[in-house]
């Protein structure tokens, strides 16, 4: 039979990813947006339908996670089986300039659905998924990071989702919800929004290669993380909840990279070489053919705290749900630099036009 989810937060990067992925699937998919001044459905605008056409299987509704009544409404609505809850202020920097906003619609966006689908009593038969993060653990250890590790949340943001994690748990144990976490950390892909350090240099590097820009000004080059597909992680939280249990998993590569590397390895792929000269907040990267500075240490970038290391251990979803990513790191970095270049490229068209 026909399966209806909701996706909160329809409009990021991994509500587009999950979108497809879904109707691929044969779902008649739900997804809510927020209202705002300048269009910002970019990311599904190929997946829209005409809400008159016959056979509609993709549709926007307006909400917000801080509005409850309308949370409410729209659940009742759509009567989903499945929602997938991706909505969220997902910078952990932003956090720390907006904490009050981060946890309204973070942690009381997310008991704000619960609490929708207990009232409508769509608890027993609606499962939820929870966008938790590898944020929770706070990097303190070099060591892998999996289920049982104990949480340490190192900023407003990640302070937010750990009460959202709970939540999730608790009505899953008070109320028998199949309701689950997937503590997923970082995933990326030419869909990211453009402040997230990745594409921040993979569209540094595409505009640097064009000539449009000279030099990229990030924070601290040596935290690691553990950097996967997007793509391939969404097929993850679509798995958690084709699961007869709810429970929590860790989806993660197994592998770490530095900032450093990651900035490396993205000018490699335009063919240039970075030399570094200087530490902390003086260093800068030279290109190595032309001497000229390409990359700019601005403080402004470090955060007030910083989740130094993120390595995960994806052990129990390999094992549980056979998920595993596909994308290897250099792959992944490859592709999104090739996309920026055909999005500069394409910007630079658009101006010409314009001149
Ligand atoms: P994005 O920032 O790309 O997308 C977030 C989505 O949430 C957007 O659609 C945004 O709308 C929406 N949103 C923001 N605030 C509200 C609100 N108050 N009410 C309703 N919707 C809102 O994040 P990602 O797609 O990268 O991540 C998806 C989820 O997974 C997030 O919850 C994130 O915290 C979490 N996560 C992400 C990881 C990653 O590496 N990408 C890793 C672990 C967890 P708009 O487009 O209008 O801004
Ligand atoms: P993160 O992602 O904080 O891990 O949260 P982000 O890409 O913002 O930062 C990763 C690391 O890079 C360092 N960094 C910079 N970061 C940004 N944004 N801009 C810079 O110029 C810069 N220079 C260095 C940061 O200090 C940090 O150590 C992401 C989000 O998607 C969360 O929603 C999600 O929960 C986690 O990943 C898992």
């Amino acid at each position: 039979m026909e399966k209806t989810a909701l996706i909160i937060g329809v409009t990021g990067q991994d509500g587009a990813y999950l979108s497809e992925l879904l109707l691929a699937k044969g779902y008649m998919v739900h997804g809510l947006k927020r209202r705002s001044s300048s269009f910002n459905t970019g990311r599904v605008d190929h997946l829209y339908q005409d809400p008159l056409a016959d056979d509609v299987r993709f549709r926007l509704h307006f909400g917000d996670l801080t509005d409850a009544t309308n949370l409410c409404r729209v659940i009742q609505e759509v009567q989903p089986d499945e929602i997938y809850n991706l909505g969220a202020q997902s910078h952990v920097q932003v956090s720390f300039e907006t904490p009050e906003y981060t946890a309204n619609s973070d942690a009381l966006g997310t008991l704000r659905l619960l609490e929708a689908l207990r009232i409508l009593k769509l608890g027993d038969r609606c499962r939820f998924y929870q966008a938790s993060t590898s944020e929770l653990f706070g990097g303190m250890g070099a060591v892998a990071q999996h289920e049982g590790t104990p949480f340490y949340p190192r900023s407003p943001y990640a302070a937010a989702k750990l009460y959202a994690y709970w939540m999730t748990v608790n009505y899953r144990e008070a109320y028998g919800f199949h309701a689950s976490n997937g503590i997923l950390f970082n995933h990326e892909s030419p869909l990211r929004g453009e402040t997230f350090v990745t594409r921040k240099i993979t569209r540094g590097v595409a505009a640097i290669e064009r000539g449009l820009m000279r030099k990229l000004h990030l924070g601290n080059l040596d935290a690691r993380r553990d950097w996967g597909h997007a793509r391939d992680y969404v097929d993850g939280m679509w798995r958690i909840l084709q699961q007869d249990m709810p429970d929590d998993y860790v989806l993660a590569t197994g592998e770490a990279h530095s900032v450093r590397e990651f900035v490396e390895l993205a000018f490699c792929v335009v063919g240039r070489t970075i030399e570094w000269d200087g530490r902390d907040a003086d260093e800068i990267g030279f290109d190595a053919r032309t001497g000229d500075p390409i990359i700019a240490i601005d403080p402004r970038y470090f955060r007030p705290t910083e989740v130094n290391f993120l390595l995960g251990d994806p052990a129990k979803a390999r094992r549980k749900l056979n998920w595993r990513h596909s994308t290897p790191f250099k792959d992944l970095v490859t592709e999104m630099v090739e996309s920026d270049l055909r999005v500069v490229m394409r910007e630079e068209g658009r101006n010409d036009l314009a001149g």
